[in-house]
């Protein structure tokens, strides 16, 4: 059964570019609450262990360097169907096939600076939750 929560990361081009109002806006505006959000900045660790699934694709070695190259906001968001409606919201991984009205359509500029992650299953959304939020740091 699909759980009400998904993570999301706005990614360091986005922050880069002054763009974490314009995002969290269009979040809150499509219907999801924020339940846990912070500023931080990914190790070289972090990065590796939250991409270990790609970690044998040509482009892991680049995917690390950007996503460590800054800061990322980091949030767990509520609403029914979360993950599915999260992936709607921000649109395809390459921003040239992200529909109209997506967050990556907005903001992304390629396929590996594409802005924002979202969860792709409840099991990571609450892995990837875990990773960045304590318990008492949820809301
Ligand atoms: P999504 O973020 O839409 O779930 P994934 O899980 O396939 O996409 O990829 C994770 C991240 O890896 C992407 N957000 C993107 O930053 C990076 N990435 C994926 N495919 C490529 C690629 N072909 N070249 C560079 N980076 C990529």
């Amino acid at each position: 059964m699909a759980t009400n929560r998904t993570f999301t990361m706005i990614k360091p081009d986005a922050v880069e570019k002054g763009h974490i109002g314009g995002i969290l806006n269009m979040i809150t505006e499509a219907g999801f609450r924020i339940v846990a959000m912070k500023l931080t900045q990914l190790t070289k660790a972090d990065a590796e262990a939250f991409y270990a699934v790609h970690n044998e694709r040509p482009f892991f070695g680049e995917l690390v360097e950007f996503m460590t190259r800054g800061p990322i906001v980091a949030a767990i968001l509520e609403k029914d169907n979360a993950v599915e409606d999260f992936r709607t919201l921000i649109g395809a991984t390459n921003p040239e096939q992200a529909a109209e009205g997506t967050i990556r359509k907005k903001y992304a500029t390629s396929v590996g600076e594409n802005a924002v992650h979202g969860s792709d299953s409840d099991e990571n959304a609450a892995i990837e939750g875990a990773f960045h939020f304590a318990g008492r740091e949820q809301f």
